[in-house]
């Protein structure tokens, strides 16, 4: 059988042969590079699912996306069938096969089956989605050649156009046989909006929350999803939704990426629009909020803000309940210091600090009963432990515990698959609502420290190496030397240096007392990098 699937490969990949150089890695969300040096990419990593699936026994996502990254990217995430991020050991293989040339790679698929001892009986499953990128359609018939080279017969449902949340959402309810939710679009629209509702109740003003606001849909996946969620949220929210797609570019001078780094509003909101703005990126699993204060100043709530927002609440929630559940944070290098401080000195929440990426904060929040976890970009969730949902839902179906009865709202209103911009949407609008709140009351819970995040363009942005989940740098010698010296000239100074997982860059934050310092720092820090990564050393 083996056998069979090797010639299939070598006939298919014919249409998807290797013409690229360029070794492409999977990086912190996936594959991600220039979209027309992914053909050959796109083809093995159907065969890697295919595979995988047959292995594990159970469907396997895949999401063509590149995210925040401009139109002209694009890029590939695989998911396991938890709705978590694919397993480090099959990103190793995954990386192998996709930069072995064609000559090679039967062969090493036939030695996959055989030292994994993957059973190919078993019908390969694979939930396939793409975001709204012009090379999408294309790419995704490339990752369906790929299955379909493994097991003509395959079982593949192609959603077409989701976001990455979705798609995540979608494995966790076909694998876990509809308990968590039914696997359709319309079963996940349908769940949030039901979930809202109930958490609004009948009057959806209360104290100084007014239920009007903007969605900036990045013009991509965020705005169809929105647009399909809103109808059914008619008179409990208000959006007025921008940046829809087409003419307007994918993530150009908009979505939550754009206002994170340019810590600015996107295009077509203005000083004067009156109301929070919510921005999503290119995929939909990223939301930051803005506003503008009454004297027209520009305020950034991000993910830190998303989280102490949350985990406020739900400790609060947890003690009127008077439910004994552990409720920890986890958050990577790039918090914000006052985030950390305000979780850890007000809140009393034990906080966990991870590499960048998902996966390693889904991993360590699962260690909690709740656990927030959020990166500073915007890109987080909530997890609930098993014990925390049966002890949250027993409590709450008593009738008389109505802090219970909250919670058990935002179990069902949270996508806890992964980090989903329009679940933590509802979610953040459902707690401003909860407690009466205008936006510039959550902005003021703390003060963020002023910061700067810088991109370094480099030969060879490898180079940097990392320890200390991200914090310290190894590699090269001399740069943790000089990063220390720079930040110990500013009050409060702290930076960090990262090679970025999603593009070709090296990143360096920067936060200081002042949002001078923070720019001084930051450059100083940019420069250093410049210099030892320049290859001359
Ligand atoms: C992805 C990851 C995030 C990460 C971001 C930037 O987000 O899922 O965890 O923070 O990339 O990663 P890096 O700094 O390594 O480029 P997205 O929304 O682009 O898929």
């Amino acid at each position: 059988m083996a056998s069979k699937i090797a010639s299939r490969i070598v006939e298919a990949a014919k249409a998807h042969s290797k013409t690229v150089e360029k070794y492409i890695g999977y990086g912190t969300a996936g594959f991600r590079t220039k979209a027309d040096l992914l053909d050959h990419v796109m083809f093995r990593v159907g065969i890697v699912s295919a595979l995988r699936s047959k292995m594990v026994k159970a469907s396997i996502g895949v999401m063509i996306t590149a995210s925040h990254n401009p139109e002209e990217d694009n890029g590939v995430k695989l998911v396991d069938p938890h709705g978590e991020m694919l397993e480090p050991a099959w990103e190793v293989l995954a990386t192998e096969i996709a930069n072995l040339p064609d000559e090679k790679l039967s062969e090493r698929i036939v030695s996959l089956i055989e030292t994994s001892k993957i059973d190919l009986s078993t019908r390969s499953s694979v939930i396939v989605g793409r975001d709204t990128r012009q090379s999408s359609p294309a790419l995704c018939q490339a990752v369906i050649d790929g299955i379909k080279a493994v097991e003509e017969d395959s079982e593949i449902a192609n959603f077409g156009i989701v976001s990455t949340p979705i798609l995540h959402y979608l494995v966790v309810c076909t694998n876990g046989g509809g308990t968590y939710g039914e696997p359709t679009v319309d079963g996940y629209v349908s769940k949030l909006v039901n979930a809202f509702r109930t958490l609004i109740g009948d009057d959806n003003k209360r104290g100084k929350y007014e239920p009007s606001l903007i969605i900036d849909g990045a013009n991509g996946v965020g705005a169809v999803i929105s647009e399909k969620l809103l109808k059914g949220l008619e008179n409990t929210l208000n959006v007025n939704l921008i940046n829809l797609g087409p003419p307007g570019i994918l993530n150009y001078d908009c979505g939550a990426d754009y206002v994170k780094v340019q810590q600015r509003e996107p295009l077509n909101v203005t000083s004067n629009c009156g109301t929070r703005c919510a921005s999503l990126d290119g995929d939909a699993d990223r939301l930051i909020y803005l506003y503008f204060d009454d004297a027209g100043k520009f305020h950034m709530l991000d993910g830190d803000k998303i989280a102490l927002l949350l985990a406020e609440h739900f400790n609060d929630l947890l003690k009127k309940s008077q439910l004994n559940l552990k409720l920890g944070m986890v958050q990577t290098a790039y918090a914000n210091g006052s985030s950390t401080n305000y979780a850890t000195k007000v809140l009393n929440v034990p906080v966990t600090c991870t590499p960048t990426g998902v996966k390693f904060l889904h991993h360590a929040a699962q260690e909690f009963d709740i656990g927030v976890y959020f990166e500073a970009n915007g890109h987080g969730t909530t997890v609930f432990s098993d014990n925390a949902i049966k002890t949250i839902q027993d409590a709450a179906s008593t009738g008389s515990n109505a802090a219970a009865k909250e919670l058990a709202g935002f179990l069902n209103v949270i996508n806890s698959t992964v980090g989903d911009a329009i679940s933590d949407l509802l979610a953040v609008e459902a707690i401003l609502h909860s407690k009466g709140w205008h936006i510039q009351d959550w902005d003021e819970m703390y003060q963020d420290l002023p910061n700067r995040l810088f991109k370094v363009s480099v030969a060879d942005r490898n180079l940097v190496t990392t320890t200390d989940a991200e914090r310290r740098v190894v590699t090269p010698e001399g740069l943790q030397e000089r990063i220390d010296n720079i930040a110990s000239k500013f009050k409060d100074g702290r930076s960090f240096v990262r090679p970025s997982g999603t593009e070709d860059v090296v990143r360096v934050y920067a936060e200081a007392d002042t949002q001078e310092n923070a720019d001084k720092l930051g450059k100083e820090v940019a420069a250093a990098v410049g210099e030892l990564c320049s290859g001359n050393n």
